[in-house]
């Protein structure tokens, strides 16, 4: 069966563009490939976290994915640090990957910002990081949004490069995207040019995946828009980037296309149309939330749910990283 490997770091709360970006389709991917769903820690540590903070993180977004419908029994759902195998890995990779090809990472450009001489070596390297997650268990398959598609490129790399440079063609397979047609990628409430992310400091940027009823509506209401009323057809919504965010949320948490989307408000202004996108927003987030809530008030049955995933997941991992340490010329213990 084909493999997939995907994550999610726990930077903060999970939001909507995470929700209807990666994980409600994970939950559809179930079906048909085996699934490693892998809370992604050692990546948020690459800008600082709080680590308190990061501990609920953690706990929190393995709750989200239980929540949202993955099923933990049948697959993995782990955080990275407790497979030894992610870092091994990466550091062989580190000496793997070419200076060049980590300086066209236009992630870090964006993260780093214009005081990258201050970013840490862990932001710089982390696709290498990534690119570890994903050969640590040949995955064969990765989900990815349109921001991890030169990351994935790049693993493709550093897999051919390791299998040449070793003599060991085919040793690693070329991991291939997964372009989800129902992924949305779902921009800030605040400005429909930049993508809704954990780390905007405006909270009313984003919708949290524990925000409240009260709050989703408020934050809708608050969101960006102009004064033209909405359009007939989605060619309608060139140059309107707020209006096309708001209604590319709506058809997809109505699981309609975004021309109906339009056909349906039509002439409305965003006073009606926003009162819709948040009833439907609360109905369809909130039996999610309250599960959440649930699992996240037993943080040790959420511990257990990580502890054993991370057991079955270095079992996956264990062979390959010995067979890979043996390859390179590592003396066996
Ligand atoms: N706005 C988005 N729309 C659609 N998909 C999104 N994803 C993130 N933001 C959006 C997808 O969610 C998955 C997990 O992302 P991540 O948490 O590992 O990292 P990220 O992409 O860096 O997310 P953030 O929220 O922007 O985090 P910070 O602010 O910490 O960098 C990925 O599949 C991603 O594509």
């Amino acid at each position: 069966m084909a493999r997939i490997f995907s994550g999610v770091q726990p930077t903060g709360n999970l939001h909507l563009g995470n929700y209807l970006g990666a994980v409600r389709n994970w939950v559809k991917l179930q079906q048909e490939y085996e699934c490693l769903f892998c809370v992604v820690d050692m990546h948020a540590i690459t800008m600082w976290q709080d680590p308190h903070e990061l501990t609920q993180s953690t706990r929190e977004v393995a709750a989200a994915m239980m929540a949202a419908g993955i099923d933990a029994k049948k697959h993995i759902i782990f955080n990275q640090s407790q497979v030894p195998g992610h870092a091994e890995l990466a550091w062989i990779f580190n000496c793997v990957a070419r200076l060049g090809w980590l300086n066209r990472m236009t992630q870090f450009k964006d993260k780093a910002g214009k005081n990258s001489e201050n970013a840490s070596v862990g932001l710089y390297a982390y696709p290498n990081l990534m690119a570890a997650d994903i050969l640590l268990y040949k995955a064969t398959h990765v989900p990815v949004g349109e921001d991890q598609k030169q990351h994935l490129e790049l693993a493709r790399d550093i897999a051919a490069k390791f299998n040449n440079d070793f003599g060991v063609e085919g040793f690693f397979p070329q991991p291939e995207p997964l372009i989800l047609g129902t992924a949305t990628r779902v921009m800030s409430l605040k400005d429909g040019m930049k993508k809704m992310s954990k780390s905007d400091p405006s909270e009313l940027s984003r919708i949290n995946m524990t925000d409240d009823a009260d709050t989703i509506a408020k934050k809708i209401r608050k969101a960006k828009t102009d004064t033209d009323p909405l359009p007939q057809t989605p060619a309608g919504l060139e140059g309107r980037a707020e209006a096309k965010n708001l209604l590319g949320i709506y058809a997809a948490l109505s699981d309609t296309s975004l021309e109906d989307a339009c056909a349906k408000f039509a002439g409305e202004g965003f006073g009606t149309f926003k009162q819709h996108l948040a009833d439907l927003a609360v109905a369809k987030l909130g039996p999610i939330q309250s599960e959440m809530r649930r699992l996240v008030a037993d943080p040790a049955s959420v511990d257990q749910v990580l502890r054993s995933g991370a057991e079955r997941a270095r079992a996956l991992a264990e062979p390959i990283i010995a067979e890979v340490k043996e390859i390179v010329g590592f003396l066996k213990p």
